[in-house]
């Protein structure tokens, strides 16, 4: 955190701010290259290879408050896709005095190393590649240094080559050839990324455009930026030829035999004399309720000088607008890169149609009324989860979402097996041989997020968030036809059963059958090939739906027309983990109970699992003393032995429960307070009594986070952004006052809820899907991102931090997964964040 808070100064603060900024780049102390409305980053993140592809690495540009530019790096290809290789970075030195950072990159498969020197020259940035060896052979002609731009921000924009003009496409429809497999550069760990259809071939873009001197976007100031090189001819790439999510590309090859400076190029991103970010405005897109603070966070440019007073502006009947408040904004201080301050109109309380304005800043409106939180969880209910049933037809009035996916079924996994998708398979641990099918695993389940794996542990918390909803709130919602005989789902069509119950169901029928067809529980089941895991569209047409035989060719159909010789077939890695099948025994311990007088022999069969897999796991936790002294660290593990006590009433593990909690409670009370809340139901008010001292703790804990940052909530820093630990940090807290009033007030999580819905960096719209908000957020990574679309009700991870000081979410293009991407078990988390909310506003 670099938190400065300025609330007694403002007469000095703003003399600092005032001050004429330099107009040439310059390093600043946070290591950037930096002038008003222009940041050069060089390497402040890092290619990490975690899925080879974030397009948050390199050289990046964040041009007037957008990153717009990054993946400056030698790369091997054109236009690099997720799983071709990345350069490791071996150092990064920063010459202050000489205003240059010189970064190593490797690729360790080939032994080929480069620098990068990048130095600022007045309003450009020069970068100069160096190689100490020769290009290796193998390379040559396909490695050159890169830097890629945002399509979204580039497409339909002009450009100059040499002169000439030109416009960046819409779409990708400009000239690709092919060549033999063997010149492709090696992808992660050997994998292919393409399907060759046979041919033996690869395909190559070719470029758009080539020449020395390019300037992009001359008609768009804020976009604008002029590239020069003036040895290596610079060439336009369209990357989405090969992946959708692929970015303009301009590259140059690095020269074969010869080392010292081979490639040196200008960089000069304009800026607008004098710009200063527009403040953003941060608001609940969904509204309030009359009687709960409303607060607005407003981010401004650091350069901006903040204002006195805003105003609410009331939206009457006739159409006609009046001003409803005017009242003091107060500073927050400085958080990262912007200072912060906040508006405080808790006194508007009439139910009714609002807008805010600050300065110039006029916000879209949202209403005041009881009812703003009643429907925030419909859309993740009747339509994002069922779109995410698995092996389902899924049918939305005039719209298939997907077919029956996987009719094959699923297969073991070979031995020793490295996955793309962060799995293994170890030696093989079933009656199975490999590539042997594993019958009757082509049931239930769910998509695991954007692609469609059944994760085994995400599928867990899926049944336990909807047990957990289901015996808390016993939700009767009917909105969705689910026929499990059919293998049919139809949204927006009742069919007398609660939703909530034949989501349990689907969920525990694929777990249900893993227990008992593969003995344990699968780690995932999930694709076999590169080239169909990273499917767009229909989920139905990831395979061929045929049986893979291998005494068959590639693309040939037996004349049954039953099998293929096509290997597409999902596999099962079945390696056992003793953890995730006591936590499956404890799920469908829980499902059990919420099934019984549903679909009473599913219950049977899932208490059946829950015993057998409770016995055989804890004696392989035993017999493992890593696993063993793992065991009761966890805060699985408590909530593992609440649940088994809920469902069997045995005291052993209550007493487990109870030696676990107090010692969690004591290391960590912020993690710790959310298992100790679910336990009150079950025990007695003793126990709720020696729980209050850290219900204190933790309302500390909760007002502690207002000076964390100025939005209050938890906000992480990882690659995955935290809308995840917003809703968790929402439902804990709507517990908390529910069964702790006096102490928690509900502003705790309805400040989560503000967070959610619109009140975070970067900008104002609502991180779910088409949730009553008046601005969601209009792209998401879901399956449907090509189209830059989203599935409603989904929750995006939201607000991503770039390292040193970027935060950004962005909602022109959907594809980067830390930032867009909703996944079911947090999707599930939601609907229960949602409910304990609106629980918590009737209280
Ligand atoms: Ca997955
Ligand atoms: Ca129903
Ligand atoms: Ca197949």
């Amino acid at each position: 955190m670099r938190k400065s808070i300025l609330p007694l100064l403002p007469v000095l603060v703003l003399a600092a701010c005032s001050q004429p900024v330099a107009s040439d780049l310059k390093l600043n102390d946070l290591e950037y290259f930096e002038r008003q409305g222009v940041n050069v980053l060089v390497y402040s993140n890092t290619f990490s290879g975690g899925f080879n592809d974030e397009k948050n690495s390199g050289i990046e540009v964040i041009h007037h408050g957008v990153r717009t530019v990054q993946g400056g790096a030698v790369r091997l290809s054109n236009t690099p896709e997720q799983w071709d290789l990345v350069p490791q970075s071996t150092s990064r030195i920063v010459d202050a005095d000489a205003g240059s950072i010189e970064v190593g990159l490797r690729y360790p498969d080939y032994d080929f190393d480069s620098r990068i020197v990048t130095t600022a020259v007045g309003k450009a940035v020069r970068i100069d590649v160096y190689l100490d060896k020769p290009l290796p052979k193998e390379l040559e002609g396909d490695a050159g240094f890169n830097l890629e731009f945002l399509p979204s921000q580039y497409w339909n924009k002009a450009y100059l080559m040499d002169g000439k003009p030109g416009r960046f496409p819409r779409y990708s429809a400009s000239l690709t050839t092919t060549r033999p497999n063997e010149e492709k550069v090696k992808q992660y760990k050997g994998y292919r990324t393409y399907d060759d259809r046979g041919t033996g071939r690869f395909v190559d873009p070719l470029p758009l455009v080539t020449g020395h001197s390019m300037v992009l976007a001359p008609d768009a100031p804020e976009r604008m930026i002029k590239v020069t090189s003036e040895d290596a001819e610079l060439m336009l790439f369209d990357g989405r030829l090969l992946a959708q999510n692929g970015w303009y590309v301009l590259r140059s090859l690095l020269p074969s035999g010869k080392t010292g400076k081979v490639l040196s190029w200008t960089v000069e991103p304009n800026a607008v004399p004098g710009w200063i970010r527009e403040p953003n405005v941060g608001f609940s897109q969904v509204g309030y309720i009359p009687s709960q603070p409303k607060v607005a966070v407003i981010e401004l440019d650091k350069l901006d000088k903040p204002r006195a007073t805003a105003e609410v502006f009331k939206v009457n009947a006739d159409g006609t607008t009046s001003r409803a408040f005017s009242g003091p904004v107060t500073s927050w201080g400085d958080y990262y890169k912007y200072h912060y301050v906040k508006f405080d109109f808790s006194s508007v309380r009439e139910p009714g149609v609002y807008f805010l304005r600050y300065g110039d800043v006029e916000t879209n409106d949202f209403i005041i009324d009881d009812s703003v939180y009643e429907r925030i969880t419909d859309a993740t209910s009747d339509v994002w989860i069922p779109i995410h049933m698995n092996h389902m037809m899924v049918n939305e009035g005039y719209r298939i979402w997907h077919g029956e996916p996987f009719k094959e079924g699923y297969l073991q996994a070979p031995a020793n097996t490295d996955h793309f998708d962060l799995h293994s398979q170890g030696p093989i641990d079933t009656k199975f041989k490999a590539l042997q099918l594993i019958p009757g695993l082509n049931v239930g389940g769910y998509f695991d997020a954007g692609d469609f794996d059944i994760e085994t542990g995400s599928n867990i918390s899926v049944v336990q968030n909807l047990v957990s909803d289901w015996e808390r709130f016993h939700p009767m919602r009917d909105e969705t036809f689910v026929s499990e005989k059919q293998r049919y789902v139809d949204l927006h069509r009742p069919d007398g059963v609660p939703d909530v119950l034949q989501y349990i169901e689907h969920g525990v029928l694929n777990l249900v059958a893993q227990a008992e067809n593969i003995g344990h529980m699968s780690q995932t089941l999930s694709n076999s090939v590169l080239d169909n895991y990273h499917h767009l569209g229909d989920a139905a047409a990831i395979t061929d739906g045929l049986h893979y035989d291998p005494r068959l060719k590639p693309y040939e159909k037996s004349a049954d027309g039953k099998s293929s010789g096509t290997p597409d077939d999902m596999w099962a890695f079945t390696t056992r983990n003793p953890g995730l099948d006591l936590q499956a025994a404890t799920m469908f311990a829980a499902a059990s109970r919420a099934l019984a007088g549903y679909n009473d022999d599913l219950s049977r069969r899932a208490l059946a699992q829950s015993k057998r897999l409770m016995k055989e796991g804890t004696e392989l936790m035993q017999n493992n003393p890593m696993a063993a002294r793992m065991r009761g660290r966890g805060f699985g593990n408590m909530s593992t032995n609440l649940q088994l006590y809920v469902s069997t009433g045995e005291q052993h593990y209550l007493d487990d429960f109870q030696q676990q909690i107090w010692p969690a409670l004591d290391r960590m009370v912020n993690s710790a307070i959310q298992p100790a809340l679910d336990a009150i139901p079950y025990l007695d008010a003793a126990y709720k009594e020696r729980l209050r001292p850290y219900v204190e703790e933790y309302k500390h804990y909760l007002d502690s986070l207002e000076t964390e940052n100025p939005y209050g909530v938890p906000i992480g820093l990882g690659n995955w952004a935290s809308s995840g630990s917003v809703v968790s940090y929402g439902t804990t807290a709507s517990f908390a006052s529910q069964y702790f009033p006096e102490i928690v007030s509900p502003e705790y999580a309805l400040k989560a809820a503000g967070y959610l819905f619109g009140c975070h960096p970067y900008h104002n719209y609502s991180l779910v899907a088409a949730v009553g908000a008046t601005r969601p957020k209009e792209v998401f990574y879901g399956n449907n991102r090509a189209d830059f679309s989203f599935i409603p009700g989904n929750v995006a991870p939201g607000v991503l931090f770039r390292h040193p000081d970027h935060f950004e979410n962005y909602d022109d293009w959907p594809f980067l997964w830390g930032q867009n991407e909703g996944t079911i078990a947090g999707n599930t988390s939601y609907l229960i964040f949602g409910a304990a909310l609106q629980n918590t506003i009737k209280q």
